[in-house]
C-alpha cells in the first residue's frame, strides 16, 4: 500500500537516518512560489545533516513515503492537492485522490513505514473559542497513540497553548523542551508557559525514545519542541496585534473546519509584509536540521 522510495527503502534497510517531513506545510502553509523552494531547502538540510528526507504526501491514490523533485513539484503546485488528515487517508486511496498531510496523517504514514522521526513547523492543537467549536486538531489525538518523534516548534500561536498543553498531558503525550524549560510559541522563541522536561542533546532525546520502547505500554509520541533563535522570531508586539485581527477577520468571515489554519496563516503573512514568513521559515529549519541530528543519534544507539 505505502510506496516507499528507493532512497528512503534502502536507508531503513540499513539503518541509517531518516526524517519524515509533512506536504501539509508545503501545499497549504505557504504562498507559491516560495513553497517549493521551501520543499527542496528543508530536503537539503535533513541531507546537510547526514540523514535522508522522506517527504510524504498521497498522490493518485497513494502513499508516498519520500517524494522525488516531480512529486514535490505536484504537492507544491498542483491546483486541486487536498489536506488530509489522517481520517482522510482511507477515502483519498479509494477514491485515487491526491492530498498534501497534515501532522497526523504524515505520523501515522511514517510510523507504518518503520521511520522514527519527523520534523515540522508547529503542531496542530486546540483552537481558541474550543467552547463554541469544538475545534482540537486530529493532531493531538493520533500521537497520543503514535510511537514517533516529532520535533517542532510548539504548536501554532494561533491556538489556544495552555488549553492545547493540558490536553497533551491528559493525553499522555511527553513534551521536553529542547534546550529550554520554555514552550516554544511556534513565531515566538517563547509562548510564556513551562515544559516539564528539557533535553540538551540528540543523545538525550534517543535516550528518552530507548526508555520509550523499553518500558513498552500503549505507544505514544515524544514531542520535541525547539524554539527559533530569538534574533529571528517576530516581533512580539507585531505577533500581537496582527493575530488578534486575523482572528477577528476568521470570525467574520465564518471560516470553519479544516479552512481555519490555513486562513489564519496566511493573514499573518500578508499583514506582517512577510516577516511572519520568515520567523516561520526559520522555526521550520532549525526543526528539521534536529531532527536529522536525533535520527543520526537514533540510528547509532
Ligand atoms: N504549521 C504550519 N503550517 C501548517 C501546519 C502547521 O506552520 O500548514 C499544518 C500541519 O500540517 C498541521 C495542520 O498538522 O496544519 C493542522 O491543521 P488542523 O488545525 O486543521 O488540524
Ligand atoms: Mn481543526
Amino acid at each position: 500500500m505505502l510506496v516507499v522510495s528507493e532512497e528512503v527503502r534502502e536507508a531503513l534497510a540499513a539503518r541509517r537516518p531518516v526524517v519524515a517531513l509533512e506536504s501539509t506545510i508545503i501545499a497549504h502553509g505557504l504562498p507559491r512560489p516560495r513553497n517549493l523552494q521551501v520543499a527542496l531547502e528543508l530536503e537539503e538540510a535533513v541531507r546537510d545533516e547526514g540523514a535522508v528526507p522522506a517527504t510524504i504526501a498521497v498522490l493518485d491514490g497513494r502513499p508516498h513515503i519520500g517524494l522525488d523533485g516531480e512529486q514535490l513539484e505536484r504537492v507544491a503546485n498542483e491546483d486541486g492537492i487536498r489536506k488530509l488528515g489522517h481520517r482522510d487517508l482511507a477515502p483519498a486511496v479509494a477514491a485515487g485522490a491526491s492530498g498534501a498531510t497534515t501532522v497526523s496523517a504524515t505520523a501515522r504514514l511514517a510510523a507504518g513505514a518503520g521511520l522514527r522521526v519527523f520534523a515540522t513547523g508547529g503542531l496542530g492543537g486546540v483552537h481558541r473559542e474550543w467552547t463554541a467549536t469544538q475545534d482540537e486538531s486530529a493532531d493531538l489525538g493520533l500521537l497520543a497513540r503514535t510511537g514517533i518523534t516529532v520535533v517542532c516548534a510548539g504548536v501554532k500561536s494561533i491556538l489556544d497553548v495552555p488549553a492545547t498543553l493540558q490536553r497533551l498531558e491528559t493525553l499522555g503525550v511527553t513534551v521536553a523542551g529542547y534546550g529550554t524549560a520554555r514552550f516554544p510559541g511556534f513565531y515566538l522563541s517563547d509562548s510564556g508557559h513551562p515544559v516539564d522536561w528539557t533535553l540538551s542533546s540528540p543523545e538525550q532525546v534517543a535516550r528518552v525514545m530507548r526508555a520509550q520502547d523499553a518500558l513498552a505500554g500503549p505507544e505514544s509520541a515524544l514531542i520535541v519542541v525547539n524554539p527559533v533563535p530569538e534574533d529571528e522570531q517576530l516581533d512580539p508586539v507585531l505577533h500581537a496585534r496582527v493575530l488578534d485581527e486575523a482572528l477577528r477577520a476568521c470570525a467574520a468571515e465564518g471560516v470553519t473546519g479544516q479552512a481555519v489554519t490555513p486562513f489564519l496563516l496566511d493573514h499573518l503573512v500578508r499583514h506582517t509584509d512577510g516577516a511572519s514568513l520568515e520567523a516561520n521559515l526559520a522555526a521550520v529549519r532549525g526543526n528539521v536540521r534536529l531532527a536529522g541530528r536525533i535520527s543520526a543519534a537514533w540510528a547509532r544507539g
